[in-house]
């Protein structure tokens, strides 16, 4: 049966009131909104007493963004802030989805809602089936579902028709015994939210710098002398960086933010969590704000590099660091004869930014030597997102800006374990080290071929080569491009099973059958045979650390994450499989052995992550070792990326409010940009408004190009915003429909929801 459910979201409009723009972040209205927030899901004070365990030493990791918790002392008043209390509030909502609530509601009737109603009904409480032969979920036992599962795995031709999805919020545990399940099994089809998200990083360090990760540590930015933050939004995604940049500002340092759009954080924070703060009225936060055109940045770079080498030139040894380039880089002379070669007008006119402006810029690359550069989605989703960060490499290692104090690299990671995630296994092209030493501790046969990445899997559904899609977590439907493409794709798989904790558009657009398999989330206990356990995750920074649940679940029908996934590897190979599956189960400390003896830097970690701070990870940048084929650090050359736009279209980013958490709409506000009560927005610039004769709230369609192929999305209200000419901003996921499935990143894979070709339609 065909049901006939909605994939992308409803069109309709709320009702869009504008105000100010605003130009500080945090602050009294930040605890006001977290404070709404937790009294709507489960009443003030009960937020309360779950908001002290959060990011405290043996509380739980906050399940919001993955930005690191101070080593040493922590704040009286929790490590959290408005963003993180809201996704704790989201979670521990006291609203529940049960066997009542899908008798009532069926697929296609839930699909015509907008995702923020899907997601306020609540935590899912009891497992749930859908037939091939109804539209409505319908109770079943732990113990059949696993069943299912196992049955559809065993039937088909070739483990390579099931595919095994993990979103960040996995713990190390969970996902360590997911992707062993997966390659027992026989498949490396591991794609993650990271194919969306850091994967341009991951490639574009490892190239260069011979490790995917990041540099520094939250001490680096407090000492660096200059922080560029590139491509992000933390006022909103971050907020804790604040502090951070705050520290910084307060030693002396300086802060340059490159973004079409100037972000309420950057500008002014005040820190919720000082009462001094409060009354000074904060710390403002960027020295120099550079207004790129979507996908300037190289170009900005460039310029930047070129007046470096003309200052280095004239005073030769005072702006590069030649001893280090010496010593540890490669493509230093090719480098060099490519900016000579450059031309700076060319860069300037690319970047949008005025030569005045990026002289400043570069000024303070040439007068400083402990330098950092943050970076997230505005910088990783582009068809050139790899060669971004490599021309951010190139920046940071000329000045010798890596491996010392204040200085290095700052991919800021999304969700609160992705960086874990990875590091323990999830990824579809898994080096072989860690297969070989998976093989020796399990006696398995992991195998070698490379599995499907997020983009690589929908292709494979549309071909009808999938038959089973498994999700730990995440919003698969929502969260990917081309949302009619992908959905139909996602259809077209026998069985889709989501293992979730809470209700979304990927639970109501399904295969054939369908399992929801709720899980415990991270706030609540988790009690195995061995006892009360806890769970482990990896911070942007390297940090491996504890996260204990302390709260009731809100059903006794939950299972953790291990515990579902060793349900499943239990129907799969049965009670004789070669993987011992209880014991893992029955104590996590058996899953971390395992992950110590599979991979490098976790020795002693049962002992060692039960210290309050947890650990570092070993980070050879962090010595100035570069684990790339010659061990040099490489300089690259990243020629300006030219991408023809029709004459009149425009390029549209799509970013994320200050009300969700990707597809998790908490509200329908976007408070520091000013705009109220509607999320199907185009940010648009005032010029080009007029060009246009629109006006603010004015109605537009959207038509998308890409490879002579279009996409659609209709009714999105026009606001007059400061962004760079030509530029559009929209949110996620109301515009995924328009990204086309084959406009990713070279390399990477990443699809490029940041750089969107469209055209506007004014509506009648
Ligand atoms: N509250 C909250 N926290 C979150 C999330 C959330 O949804 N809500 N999501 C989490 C996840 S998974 C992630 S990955 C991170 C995302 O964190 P961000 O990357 O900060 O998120 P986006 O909203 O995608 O913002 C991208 C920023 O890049 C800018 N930008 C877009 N295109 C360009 C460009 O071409 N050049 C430059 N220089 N800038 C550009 C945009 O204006 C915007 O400020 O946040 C994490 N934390
Ligand atoms: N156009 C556009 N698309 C994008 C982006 C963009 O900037 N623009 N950003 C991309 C990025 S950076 C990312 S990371 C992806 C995100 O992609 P995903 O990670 O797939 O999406 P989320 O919205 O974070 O997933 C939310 C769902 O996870 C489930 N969940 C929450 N907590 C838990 C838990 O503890 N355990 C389990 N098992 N489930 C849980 C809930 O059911 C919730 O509905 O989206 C990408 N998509
Ligand atoms: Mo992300």
């Amino acid at each position: 049966m065909k049901r006939n459910v909605r994939i992308v979201p409803p069109e309709n409009f709320q009702n869009l009131k504008l105000t100010q723009r605003k130009k500080k972040a945090a602050g009294i209205p930040a605890l006001v909104a977290s404070l709404q927030h937790l009294n709507k899901e489960m009443g003030v004070w009960e937020g309360i007493k779950r908001l002290n365990k959060m990011n405290q030493k043996g509380g739980f990791d906050c399940p919001g963004c993955a930005w690191p918790d101070p080593d040493g002392k922590r704040s009286s008043l929790g490590e959290y802030c408005e963003n993180g209390v809201k996704a704790m509030a989201e979670e521990s909502t006291n609203r529940k989805v049960n066997a009542d609530f899908f008798a009532q509601h069926s697929v296609e009737a839930m699909s015509e809602w907008s995702d923020y109603k899907i997601g306020k009904s609540g935590r899912i409480t009891e497992p749930m089936y859908l037939s091939a032969n109804s539209s409505n979920y319908k109770p079943i036992s732990w113990d059949d579902a696993f069943s299912l599962i196992g049955k559809h795995l065993k039937g088909l031709n070739s483990p390579n028709e099931a595919v095994f999805y993990t979103s960040g919020r996995t713990s190390n545990e969970a996902a360590f015994m997911y992707q062993l399940f997966a390659r027992q099994f026989g498949t490396n089809n591991l794609p993650d939210c990271s194919n969306m998200c850091h994967e341009s990083s991951g490639k574009g360090l490892g190239e260069t710098l011979g490790i995917g990760k990041g540099s520094v540590t939250l001490e680096d930015l407090h000492q660096a002398e200059l922080i560029v933050v590139m491509g992000q939004n933390p006022g909103t995604n971050h907020p804790r960086m604040l502090t951070a940049l705050s520290h910084c500002k307060k030693n002396g340092g300086k802060v340059v933010s490159i973004n079409p759009i100037p972000e309420a954080g950057l500008e002014r924070f005040i820190n919720p969590q000082s009462p001094s703060d409060l009354i000074k009225g904060g710390t403002k936060i960027t020295d120099q704000y550079l207004q790129v055109r979507i996908n300037g940045d190289i170009a900005l770079l460039k310029a930047a590099m070129i007046l470096m080498l003309e200052a280095e030139k004239k005073q030769p040894g005072t702006v590069f660091d030649l001893p280090f380039i010496e010593e540890h880089c490669e493509g230093y002379a090719a480098l060099i004869a490519d900016l000579e070669q450059s031309n700076f007008q060319e860069a300037v006119e690319e970047s949008g930014v005025s030569e005045a402006e990026i002289r400043a810029f570069a000024q303070l690359l040439i007068e400083n030597k402990k330098i950092i550069i943050c970076w997230a989605m505005g910088i990783t989703q582009h068809e050139n997102g790899v060669q971004n960060i490599r021309e951010i490499v190139n920046i940071l290692l000329l000045k010798g800006a890596i491996g010392k104090e204040g200085a290095g690299t700052c991919p800021v990671r999304g969700h609160s374990n992705v960086q874990g995630d990875r590091t323990v296994g999830i990824w579809e092209a898994p080096p072989e080290v860690f297969l070989a030493n998976l093989d020796q501790e399990f006696g398995i046969k992991a195998p070698r071929l490379h599995g499907y990445d997020v983009v690589h899997s929908i292709h494979a559904m549309k071909k009808n080569l999938v038959k089973v899609f498994i999700a730990m977590g995440g919003n698969f439907i929502s969260a990917t491009p081309d949302s009619q493409l992908t959905g139909e794709a996602v259809q077209n798989c026998d069985l889709t099973v989501q293992i979730s904790t809470k209700l979304n558009r990927s639970h109501l657009v399904t295969g054939k059958e369908a399992l929801i398999l709720p899980c415990l989330s991270r706030s609540e206990k988790d009690f195995q045979a061995s006892g009360r356990q806890f769970v482990t995750v990896e911070n942007s920074m390297g940090v491996v650390h504890l996260s204990e649940g302390n709260f009731e679940p809100p059903s006794e029908q939950l299972k953790s994450e291990p515990a579902i996934v060793a349900g499943i590897a239990t129907a799969t190979f049965g009670t004789e499989s070669i993987v011992n599956w209880s014991a893992m189960l029955d104590n996590y400390d058996v899953v971390r052995n395992h992950i110590q003896a599979v991979i490098a830097g976790f020795d002693n970690y049962n002992e060692r992550v039960r210290k309050p701070a947890g650990f570092y990870l070993p980070n050879c940048t962090r010595d100035r070792t570069f684990n790339t084929a010659s061990k040099k650090a490489q300089l690259t050359l990243n020629p300006i990326p030219k991408r023809a736009i029709k004459k009149g279209h425009f390029i549209m980013m799509t970013i994320r409010t200050h009300d969700q958490y990707n597809t998790t709409i908490y509200g329908l506000d976007d408070r520091y940009r000013g705009i109220l009560n509607e999320r199907r927005i185009a940010l648009m610039n005032k010029k080009d408004m007029q060009l246009l004769s629109l006006k603010d709230k004015d109605v537009i369609h959207f038509r998308s190009y890409h490879n002579g192929e279009q996409r659609a999305a209709n009714n999105f209200k026009v606001v007059g915003y400061d962004i760079a000419r030509g530029c559009i901003g929209t949110y996620f996921p109301e515009t995924n429909a328009l990204v086309h499935i084959d406009n990713v990143a070279k390399k990477s894979n990443t699809p490029a929801s940041k750089f969107i070709e469209v055209e506007v339609i004014k509506a009648n």
